[in-house]
């Protein structure tokens, strides 16, 4: 299990990220608050170790804004059944959400890193409301910390500001920080007006966190280069007036048991055969995508390789179905309003132009379903397809396999997406080439079932799970805590 104690035996151990693990909201009926776990990867699994460990959770209180009337939920006991940790919210108002949250978090680095310059918008009054939200999140931080011993991990890349406020103001103190999207190239990343002022803010960590090595390698260039620290390669180090930052890179996961269960649950096998009677009535093979509506995960490239695969294979029509789950993401922006439109006149003209009485080919599903049903869907699928054009990791290519239990199924995972680094038993496809993909496709679906099953039993062997992750990077961070520490002037 994660070894944070181990690693720091008399720390308090404190996460800051954007997202809250726990949502407060005043219901009306009730008369009172109601708490509402939002679905997520990281939240789910970094909940139950600090339940483990104690400690805090700093957030944004995104629940209600009402909330904040509420004095006693400004900090609050969670989870509400078994009160183990705190939960320190911070709110934003209406201008913070637009111009921190939606502008320069989602308008700015969000398409940089995403090697997507052409989308980003670049307004003063983003960067300016950035610099103030990160901010007040150090400064939760540090009311919540003084006269204690902590250790501080900061989650993304909505604080990139934020170690550095918490530093200057206690040295002692220990940071970490996982950046959980891509980093880009040096020639992408001194587009940002403010490159100098986020890289001093990252270095001001102990240990930087990315999901790849060609990540921290980037981060270390643009350090060098666009901030001046002093890069030792060998040591993969960073230091800048007088303070060294270690980068390293842990490829995330998620929790397979979780899934696995999930999967295996009573009743998965009739709901299974419901899914198959409802999609795919004509029986055939049945496809699955699962992502957020974002720009970088390719999903026009996806159904135009569909297409390609309906036009060019007709013997697929009605024996291939795909089923989509996109659930709305970020829709007050236009990029991501425009690509929702994108895709469903796409997905409209396929059905038009492929679908039969009683057969439709592309299931687009636009909401958000329940983990359990994810888990059922993907143990269904003979084929899952990941299309991302830039993905710092991709979590639902490991999801797929942990929750293939009958191990029949083929995973098409694009290159660019972090997680075909370390699953190289998947097949890889190139989403910018929709033809080869079609192919690739149509190789999954004629693959002879013993290879399909051999092939995946590989894959759920090589798995490895969020708490492994957890270990290497309290691991790493306590290895530079304590060269820091020792280099520190007394
Ligand atoms: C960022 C990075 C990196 C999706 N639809 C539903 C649902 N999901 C869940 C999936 C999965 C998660 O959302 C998506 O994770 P991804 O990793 O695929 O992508 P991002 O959201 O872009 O995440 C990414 C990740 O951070 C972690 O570091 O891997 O590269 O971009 O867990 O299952 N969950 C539920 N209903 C849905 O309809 N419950």
């Amino acid at each position: 299990g994660p070894l944070f104690r181990e690693m720091f035996p008399d720390r308090r151990f404190v996460v800051v990220s954007n997202r809250e693990p726990y949502e407060h909201k005043w219901s009306q009926e009730v008369g009172e608050m109601e708490v509402r776990r939002p679905a997520g990867g990281l939240t789910s699994a970094l909940d139950p170790l600090l339940q483990a460990l104690g400690g805090m959770w700093v957030a944004w209180g995104s629940g209600e804004a009402d909330a904040a009337a509420v004095d006693s939920h400004h900090r609050v006991q969670v989870p509400p059944e078994n009160p183990s940790y705190t939960l320190r919210r911070v709110w934003l108002t209406h201008h913070d959400i637009h111009r921190y949250y939606l502008g320069f978090s989602n308008q700015f680095l969000w398409p940089l890193c995403h090697l997507r310059p052409d989308l980003t918008r670049v307004r003063s009054r983003y960067w300016e409301r950035y610099r103030r939200v990160n901010r007040r999140f150090a400064d939760a931080v540090l009311e919540e910390v003084q006269g204690k011993d902590a250790a501080i991990w900061f989650q993304d890349y909505h604080l990139a500001l934020a170690p550095l406020l918490v530093r200057a103001r206690r040295p002692d103190l220990t940071l970490a920080h996982f950046w959980h999207i891509p980093f880009p190239p040096i020639d992408i990343f001194r587009l940002a007006p403010q490159a100098g002022y986020l890289l001093r803010g990252m270095l001001a960590n102990d240990l930087m966190g990315f999901h790849l090595p060609i990540f921290a390698d980037n981060f270390l260039r643009c350090a060098k280069r666009l901030a001046g620290a002093e890069v030792d390669w060998e040591a993969r180090t960073a230091t800048l007036d007088g303070h060294t930052c270690q980068v390293g890179a842990f490829p995330i996961s998620i929790d397979i048991d979780q899934f696995r269960q999930a999967a295996q649950a009573d009743g998965v096998e009739e709901q299974m055969q419901r899914i198959r009677q409802r999609y795919a009535p004509k029986g055939g093979a049945i496809g699955i995508g699962v992502d957020r509506m974002d720009y970088s995960k390719g999903l026009p490239e996806k159904f135009k390789a569909l297409e390609f695969l309906w036009d060019r294979y007709p013997e697929y029509r009605e024996r291939f179905t795909f089923i989509q789950v996109a659930v709305p993401s970020r829709s007050d922006i236009e990029a991501y309003d425009d690509l929702s439109q994108k895709v469903d006149n796409q997905v409209r003209e396929i059905n038009e132009r492929f679908g039969t009485g009683d057969w439709r080919p592309i299931h687009l599903i636009k909401q958000s379903l329940p983990v359990d049903r994810l888990a059922i869907l993907y143990r269904t699928a003979d084929v899952c397809m990941i299309s991302s054009l830039q993905d710092g990791m991709n979590l639902v290519a490991k999801e797929y396999v942990a929750s293939q239990i009958d191990g029949n199924g083929v995973l098409l995972l694009s290159l660019f997406a972090g997680a075909a680094e370390e699953m190289t038993e998947a097949t890889h496809i190139n989403p910018y080439d929709p033809e080869g993909c079609a192919l690739r496709i149509r190789d999954a679906l004629t693959l002879p079932a013993e290879l399909r099953k051999a092939g995946m039993r590989r894959q759920q062997e090589a798995l490895t799970g969020i708490y492994d992750w957890m270990d290497d990077l309290f691991h790493a961070w306590g290895g530079a805590a304590a060269g820091s520490a020792a280099a520190r002037p007394p």
